[in-house]
């Protein structure tokens, strides 16, 4: 480690386009942000976060709606050398309490309606501030930070210092903190923009469509980060909306989206090559692309999405080519490990297996995480003695050198390019009067690419209905993780040492939701 400044913000900062006028981030209703705006509305809210005395890298926690202000909030942070720490707006109280309760962060910024219950779960764990901040320019935040400089210099950081922490959750037991550093966040940057061919201002430049969340690491950090650090424009969309975006498709040149993204915007008559004629890159990532759709995009818009892989523990670790130099886009495949990473794949006796064989994938480079917050015995587990972090996913490098992966060793789903945990839902259904246990399993579904489906044994003499289950599921869980359906059955399979078998139920109800 040196004592060069490596502040994530300060190189994000040097890439914006002199002299600061042009646009930034453009917003679906038509407001415009300039690279000035960035500068000085991030240097307001970084005053007025080093107004408060923080002890330094005090976690700043944040559950707001999507807007170009919680960018400004998440740079202001990142200028003041404090962690970021991003929750998904569909977290219920419980959620809060645990994520809040588990890092106590200094200072808490959530939506003025949930005000009341976030600030009381707030201060119960310590934090010394609530703001609110809403998707319209309101709020206490900016209202306080109005008071104060729009001139300040970074504080500087180093490699491993923390810039944000990011939960995810673990197949048994709670969510863990996932801690990355300026230099893990820096790297990525650095090594997708230069890999997916981002094009410099000079060079006429590039425009991101961004139409993801920015509470997870494809949104905050791949979209927001490769747009920033290349001075690249965005069109900005609060929320996804299929019609809305290919109509702007004209207007961009990258997009990135979750695979449910591309099978909504496939079912729009409006896409086809017109719409994409200015369009340099399609990305998608944070769940398996289905051939099926990866082909009809390339018939419908003539553009071949590049698949990666990545995690939030690691940010992106592989990528299919840009250039046709380094080889052909394979659908079914997330490519390549990017430069500096180094990734192999492993038998169960961590023996490097040879191309070809299935096995779990570990990874080592800049990018992989410092560790889960206050788990230390949880990072080791993770880590082999060689310093590589274990995924849970399970695949194989083909001959050519192509990551493909085939499964997960951990139990999840990933339903719209969110992670939903098996065990904790069943945990929750577990509790619930009548019900002797649980099981919940992915299976395949159109738009999400994989649901939740629970099944259900009843206690003896009781008849617990589907319907209340999911209902009473629904007040404590976020939505996204609720079962799409529910079924109350007799037995579980199971094998021979008493194991449910998962496979089994997802064989049973793998048509669900397949049409037809
Ligand atoms: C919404 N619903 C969902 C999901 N989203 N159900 C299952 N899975 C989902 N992902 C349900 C809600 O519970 C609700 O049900 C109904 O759909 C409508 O909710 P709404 O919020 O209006 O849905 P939407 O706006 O249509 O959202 C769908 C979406 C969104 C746009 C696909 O889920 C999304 O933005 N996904 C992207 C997630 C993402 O960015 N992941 C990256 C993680 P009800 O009405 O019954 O309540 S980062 C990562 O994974 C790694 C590092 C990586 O490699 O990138
Ligand atoms: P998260 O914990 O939200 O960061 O999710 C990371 C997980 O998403 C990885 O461990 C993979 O299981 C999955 N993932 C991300 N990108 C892809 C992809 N392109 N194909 C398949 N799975 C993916």
């Amino acid at each position: 480690m040196t004592d060069k400044d490596m502040n994530l913000f300060t190189s994000l900062r040097a890439a914006f386009p002199e002299p600061l006028d042009a646009t930034a981030i453009e917003t679906e209703d038509g407001l415009c942000y300039s690279w000035r705006d960035l500068e000085r509305a991030s240097a307001m809210l970084a005053n007025l976060l080093e107004s408060l005395a923080l002890p330094p890298a005090s976690r700043i926690a944040v559950q707001v709606e999507k807007s170009v202000e919680a960018v400004l909030l998440y740079l202001a942070t990142l200028r003041a050398g404090h962690v970021f720490l991003p929750l998904n707006t569909a977290y219920q109280s419980g959620e809060i309490a645990y994520f809040i309760g588990n890092a106590e962060p200094a200072v808490v910024v959530c939506s003025t309606k949930n005000f009341g219950w976030v600030s009381k779960i707030a201060f119960q764990a310590g934090a010394r501030h609530v703001f609110t901040l809403d998707d319209d320019r309101t709020g206490s935040l900016l209202q306080r930070a109005a008071h104060c400089s729009d001139q300040h210099q970074p504080v500087p950081r180093q490699a491993d210092d923390l810039a944000a922490i990011l939960y995810t959750s673990g197949t048994t037991g709670r969510s863990k903190g996932a801690m990355l550093s300026h230099g893990n966040l820096l790297s990525n940057a650095r090594v997708l923009q230069s890999y997916w061919g981002w094009r410099s201002p000079e060079q006429g430049g590039d425009v991101l469509i961004h139409a993801l969340p920015i509470f997870h690491v494809h949104g905050l950090f791949v979209a927001l980060h490769g747009a920033l650090i290349n001075g690249s424009r965005m069109l900005w969309f609060s929320r996804f909306d299929a019609r809305a975006v290919v109509q702007q498709l004209p207007r961009a040149t990258v997009f990135m989206g979750v695979p449910t993204l591309y099978v909504r915007m496939l079912a729009e008559p409006a896409l086809d090559r017109a719409a994409c004629r200015n369009m340099r890159l399609f990305i998608a990532g944070s769940a398996p692309l289905l051939i099926e759709t990866f082909q009809e995009w390339e018939q419908r818009t003539g553009h071949t999405i590049l698949e990666r892989y990545g995690m939030s523990e690691t940010v992106m670790l592989t990528s299919n080519p840009y250039l046709a130099a380094a080889g052909p886009r394979r659908g079914g495949t997330v490519g390549f490990p990017l430069p500096g990473v180094a990734l192999r794949v492993c038998g169960d006796h961590g023996q490097v297996l040879p191309p070809g064989e299935v096995g779990g994938i570990q990874v080592r480079g800049p990018n992989v995480f410092q560790g889960y917050w206050r788990m230390p015995e949880k990072t080791r587990e993770e880590f082999t003695d060689d310093g590589f972090f274990r995924t849970g996913d399970v695949g194989l490098i083909d001959a050519q050198g192509y990551v493909r992966i085939v499964g997960r060793s951990k139990d999840l789903i990933i339903s719209g390019g969110y992670n939903v945990y098996p065990a904790e839902i069943e945990a929750c259904i577990n509790e619930m009067p009548g019900v002797a246990e649980s099981a919940v399993v992915g299976v395949p579904h159109p738009d999400f690419g994989e649901v939740g489906v629970a099944v259900v044994i009843a206690r003896p003499g009781a008849s617990p209905q589907p319907d209340a289950i999911l209902a009473a599921l629904k007040a404590t869980l976020a939505n996204f993780k609720i079962p799409k359906r529910c079924h109350v059955v007799p037995e579980l399979p199971r094998n021979a040492m008493g194991k449910v078998q998962k496979n089994l139920l997802r064989d049973t109800y793998r048509q669900l939701f397949q049409p037809g």
